[in-house]
């Protein structure tokens, strides 16, 4: 499973304005799985990490590196049927400027039109859940979301722990949260959940696969 998913990733298109969505339409209707979260949360290192491969979505110290809507499709001959991977720019950058914005106008709209099977939602575990993060989820309307903790490495146990536990009482009140919050490091692999989601990731486009 993770050989498959593993390098099994490669670039596909870039999301720059609302216009620029039909450059991918015959595709919208193929499963995605969406990550988002404030800029600097770590969601173009996770997909990396994710997908074994360093930099396939660039990653920067300096908030605001991904601009555009990224989708990275599968390669892999198993994935016959193509399936996407979808890095967001990420939101509370104060420094965006005016094509950063058009970016903005583009998101609702690209989630209202793809067919998003999950969403996953990050949140460095260092920080709160912002009101960004809310008005995110209020854009998935009742799309399935669920929580990554990230930079797991950087915070105690009993801090993380107890993030976990408030992050799934306070977000219990969403119908399509499914409960689930990961606690993730794209620096250290010990007890850490990474391969959970990978399993969730290949489960989700071998059900596309096998019609289900
Ligand atoms: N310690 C630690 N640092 C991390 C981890 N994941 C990401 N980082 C660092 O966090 C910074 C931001 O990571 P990115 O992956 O660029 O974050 P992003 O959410 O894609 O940011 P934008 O593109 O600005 O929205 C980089 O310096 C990463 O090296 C992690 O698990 N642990
Ligand atoms: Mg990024």
């Amino acid at each position: 499973m993770k050989e498959i998913l593993s390098k099994g990733f490669e670039y596909h298109a870039s999301i720059y304005s609302l216009s620029s969505i039909s450059s991918i339409e015959k595709t919208l209707d193929l499963p995605h799985i969406a990550f988002f979260g404030a800029s600097n949360a770590g969601k173009s290192s996770l997909i990396s990490n994710l997908c074994g491969i360093k930099n396939l979505s660039f990653s920067s110290k300096t908030p605001g590196k991904t601009k555009e809507i990224i989708l990275f499709t599968s390669k892999h001959p198993f994935f016959h049927k193509k399936s996407f991977l979808v890095d967001f720019p990420g939101y509370g950058y104060a420094k965006a400027s005016n094509s950063t914005l058009k970016q903005w106008e583009a998101i609702p709209e690209f989630v209202n039109q793809a067919n998003i099977k999950k969403s996953y939602i990050l949140i460095p575990a260092q920080k709160e859940l912002l009101v960004n993060d809310i008005s995110l989820i209020n854009i998935l309307q009742n799309k399935q979301f669920c929580v990554v903790l990230t930079k797991c490495d950087k915070s105690p146990t009993d801090e993380i722990s107890q993030k976990q536990e408030l992050l799934r009482k306070h977000l219990a009140r969403y119908p399509n949260f499914t409960g689930q919050v990961f606690l993730t490091s794209t620096k250290a692999m010990k007890n850490m959940q990474n391969t959970e989601i990978i399993q969730e990731i290949f489960d989700i486009f071998k059900n596309h696969i096998n019609g289900i």
